[in-house]
C-alpha cells in the first residue's frame, strides 16, 4: 500500500517535471522567435508604424490576462484545476515549488512562500490542494502590495517622472505610452529626449510624439541630456504643461560614469524644478530574469529609485519575477508593459495580478 502511494507520487513528480521541461522548450523557441524580430525590426525600428494608435478592442482584463499568459502557463495544467479532495501533501509542495522558481520568483522568495504555505499545512488551516493554491494567491497578492503607494505628483507645477535601466528595456517605449494615456486624460504633456547618445533614439521619441500628440523637448545627438533635462524644465514651468517624461539612454548598472551621469541629470531638473523628479523609475524587462534584482540595487544606490515598470511581461513565462523583486526591495510596482501598441501599459494592481496568475 505504502509503496503504490509512493510510486503514484514519483509518477506524479515525474509528469510535473515533464510538463515543466516542455514548458521550457516551448519558452526558449518563443523566445529564439522573439530575438529574430528584433533584429529585423531593428534597423527600420524608427518607422515602424505605431499600429497600436488605431482603437483596438482589448480592455484592460483582457490585456493582464494576454500579457500573463506564458508565466500562467507554469500553473496551469493540473494545478490550477485541482478537485477540492486532493490532499495538499509533500509532493503537490514541492511540485509547487518547482513552478514557483520556473515562474522566476526566485529563492528567496519561493522559500518565504513554501514555509508558510507549510506551516498552514502543518497546523492543519491547510488541507487540500486546492486550499493551498486559495492561501497561494493571497502571499502572492500581499507580497505585490509590500511598499505599494500612488505615484507621487507635484503640489504645484508640472510634475517630472524619470525614466531609467539598461538598454533596451523599453523606456522610451513606455514613455510614448504613458505620454498618450496623460494626454487622453486631458493633461498638457511634454517629453524630452535625455536619450542623445543616439540620433535614432532621439528620432524614435520624436515619432512616438507625433504619433501620440504630444510635445517633444529634443536637441541635437551628442548633446549633454542635462542641458536637454534643463531646458524642458524651464518649457514645462513657463509653459504650463502638467506632465514632463524624461527619456534617458540605456546604461549598464555596473558602469560608474553612467550611472554618474543619472545624477548629474537630476541636479539639473532640480535646478529649475525642486522637487523634480517627481518619481525615479527603473524600467525591467520581465525577460531578464533574476539580474532584475541587481539592476534594481544598482539604479536604486545611485539615484534612490520610486518605482519599477516591468516591461514584456507578453513574452516570457518569467512575469513571477515581479514578485520576487517586490519582495526583495518593497518598491512599487506601476506600470506593466504587455505588448508594443500603444494601449499595452497598464496600471498594476497587486490584487488583479495574483487573480490573473492564479485565478
Ligand atoms: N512585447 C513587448 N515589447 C515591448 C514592450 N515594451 C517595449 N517593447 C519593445 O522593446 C523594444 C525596445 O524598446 P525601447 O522602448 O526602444 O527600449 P529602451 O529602453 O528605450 O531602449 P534603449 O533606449 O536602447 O536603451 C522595442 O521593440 C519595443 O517595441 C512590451 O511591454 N512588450
Ligand atoms: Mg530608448
Amino acid at each position: 500500500m505504502f509503496f503504490n502511494k509512493q510510486k503514484s507520487a514519483e509518477k506524479k513528480k515525474l509528469k510535473a517535471e515533464v510538463k515543466l521541461e516542455e514548458q521550457k522548450a516551448q519558452e526558449l523557441s518563443q523566445e529564439i522567435t522573439r530575438l529574430q524580430k528584433e533584429k529585423q525590426d531593428a534597423p527600420g525600428a524608427l518607422t515602424k508604424d505605431l499600429r497600436s494608435l488605431e482603437p483596438q478592442e482589448s480592455g484592460f482584463f483582457s490585456g493582464l490576462k494576454k500579457g500573463l499568459a506564458k508565466t500562467k502557463g507554469i500553473f496551469t495544467n493540473s494545478i490550477l484545476s485541482l478537485s477540492s479532495e486532493d490532499k495538499a501533501d509533500e509532493a503537490f509542495l514541492e511540485d509547487l515549488e518547482e513552478r514557483l522558481l520556473s515562474a522566476d520568483l526566485g529563492v528567496g522568495t519561493s522559500l518565504k512562500i513554501l514555509e508558510h504555505l507549510r506551516e498552514e499545512v502543518g497546523l492543519g488551516k491547510i488541507r487540500t490542494q486546492s486550499q493551498a493554491i486559495s492561501t497561494l494567491k493571497v502571499l502572492v497578492a500581499n507580497i505585490l502590495d509590500l511598499g505599494s503607494k500612488p505615484l507621487p505628483v507635484a503640489v504645484a507645477g508640472p510634475t517630472v517622472y524619470l525614466f531609467v535601466g539598461v538598454n533596451g528595456v523599453g523606456k522610451t517605449t513606455s514613455i510614448g505610452k504613458l505620454a498618450a494615456q496623460y494626454k487622453a486624460q486631458g493633461k498638457k504633456v511634454l517629453v524630452a529626449a535625455g536619450d542623445t547618445f543616439r540620433a535614432a533614439a532621439i528620432e524614435q521619441l520624436v515619432h512616438w510624439c507625433e504619433q501620440v500628440g504630444v510635445d517633444c523637448m529634443a536637441k541635437t545627438q551628442g548633446s549633454d541630456p542635462s542641458a536637454t533635462f534643463f531646458e524642458a524644465a524651464t518649457r514645462a514651468k513657463e509653459g504650463g504643461y502638467d506632465i514632463l517624461l524624461c527619456d534617458t539612454s540605456g546604461r549598464l548598472h555596473n558602469k560608474k560614469h553612467l550611472m554618474d551621469e543619472l545624477s548629474k541629470m537630476v541636479r539639473s531638473l532640480k535646478k529649475v524644478l525642486p522637487t523634480a523628479p517627481h518619481a525615479s523609475l527603473l524600467v525591467l524587462d520581465a525577460n531578464t530574469g533574476q539580474n532584475a534584482i541587481a539592476q534594481t540595487r544598482e539604479f536604486s544606490e545611485v539615484i534612490g529609485l520610486d518605482g519599477l515598470i516591468i516591461t514584456k511581461l507578453d513574452g516570457t513565462a518569467k512575469g513571477g519575477v515581479i514578485i520576487g523583486i517586490v519582495n526583495e526591495f518593497e518598491k512599487p510596482v506601476y506600470f506593466v508593459g504587455v505588448g508594443e501598441r500603444v494601449e499595452d501599459l497598464l496600471t498594476f494592481s497587486a490584487q488583479e495580478f495574483a487573480q490573473g496568475l492564479l485565478g
